[in-house]
């Protein structure tokens, strides 16, 4: 088995020697290593309420405090995790960086989309690329947060977009990270407010929720239909647009798949990929690409 593996990890080395544009489309299981619960696994439950069902605008609309208090506690959360080896990674990866001269000497670019919302990859970066002349955020790579951020906040009233990494975001909300204390009903007007001038209105966390568009799908579609090489890590392809992006490599660009998860794939999965590495992507990554 192990030779096999070797024999795979070679073939996607020189593939990835090859190509032109990959890209890696991550998803929650490139954060579980950090303590990042999943949707879909187990941890995806916050006081008993499924998560995905509190990521929906007719969720925040019926009960915004509810849904402050959930994304207050995965802000905590994140605020006390850091990146893992997988995020370390394709930090080189993105960088001017011996790994990349060695794995991507012929790419023109190389770009991680991510599903993920917790800002991780970003962080991996910054530790990778301190200075502002290594850290790119050029049309030769980049990471793009297709669902959006945490730390963002957009107000409901003027539509003003901030990254706000206080915590926590306003007097009610502190403290209710604490699960094992009693569940609060906070009003509205104690909820983060927008604090531009003479608007305060409701802000709502700068995340996309089912139905929502997305708002970089142009230039990510853009690099989609250019793409020759798509790693997707750690992501269970149920959340479209994502989970078609492999299709669309595979078989409007004629590109090639690897995909990297704990989960074995199943029978109408294995015929869209090239590669299958199955294991923790921390792990895998890593061991395949340094
Ligand atoms: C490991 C591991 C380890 C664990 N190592 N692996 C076309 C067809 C059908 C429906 C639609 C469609 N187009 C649009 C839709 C509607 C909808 C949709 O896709 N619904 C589906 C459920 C069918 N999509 C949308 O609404 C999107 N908007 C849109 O398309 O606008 C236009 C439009 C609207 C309506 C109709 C048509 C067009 C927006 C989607 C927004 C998703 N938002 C969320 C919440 C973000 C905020 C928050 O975090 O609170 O994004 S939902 C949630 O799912 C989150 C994630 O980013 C996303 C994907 O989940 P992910 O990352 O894959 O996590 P898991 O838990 O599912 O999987 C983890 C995987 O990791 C597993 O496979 C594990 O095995 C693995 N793993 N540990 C490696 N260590
Ligand atoms: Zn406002």
């Amino acid at each position: 088995a192990d030779d096999a593996m070797g024999a795979a990890a070679e073939s996607f080395r020189q593939a990835l020697r090859q190509a032109r544009h990959p890209i890696a489309l991550a998803g929650a299981g490139l954060s579980a290593a950090s303590g990042i619960p999943t949707f879909r696994g187990a941890g995806g439950l916050w006081r008993s309420h499924d998560a995905l069902s509190l990521a929906t605008p007719e969720a925040f609309k019926r009960d915004p405090s509810k849904v402050w208090q959930f994304y207050h506690y995965r802000r905590s959360v994140v605020l006390a995790a850091s990146p893992n080896a997988a995020h370390t990674t394709l930090a080189k990866l993105l960088i001017q960086s011996h790994l990349r001269d060695q794995l991507l000497p012929n790419a023109k670019s190389f770009h991680l989309v991510t599903q993920n919302v917790d800002g991780l990859s970003g962080r991996a970066l910054q530790e990778s690329a301190p200075t502002e002349q290594s850290a790119p955020s050029t049309s030769a790579g980049s990471i793009l947060e297709m669902h959006g951020n945490l730390f963002k906040t957009i107000c409901t009233s003027c539509g003003e977009s901030r990254i706000d990494l206080r915590d926590p975001l306003c007097p009610a909300l502190r403290g209710a990270e604490d699960l094992s204390g009693e569940y609060r009903v906070i009003p509205t007007d104690h909820l983060p407010r927008c604090s531009q001038s003479g608007c305060n209105g409701l802000l709502r966390p700068g995340v996309v929720w089912f139905g929502e568009s997305i708002p970089e799908l142009d230039r990510i579609q853009s690099l989609i239909s250019r793409c020759d090489l798509i790693l997707v890590l750690g992501t269970s392809s149920t959340v479209y647009p994502a989970a078609g992006f492999a299709q669309i490599v595979k078989h409007s660009n004629h590109g090639q798949v690897a995909v990297f998860n704990i989960e074995q794939p199943s029978d109408d999965e294995r015929d869209d990929v090239d590669w299958h590495f199955v294991g923790p992507v921390e792990t895998l990554l890593p061991q395949i690409l340094s």
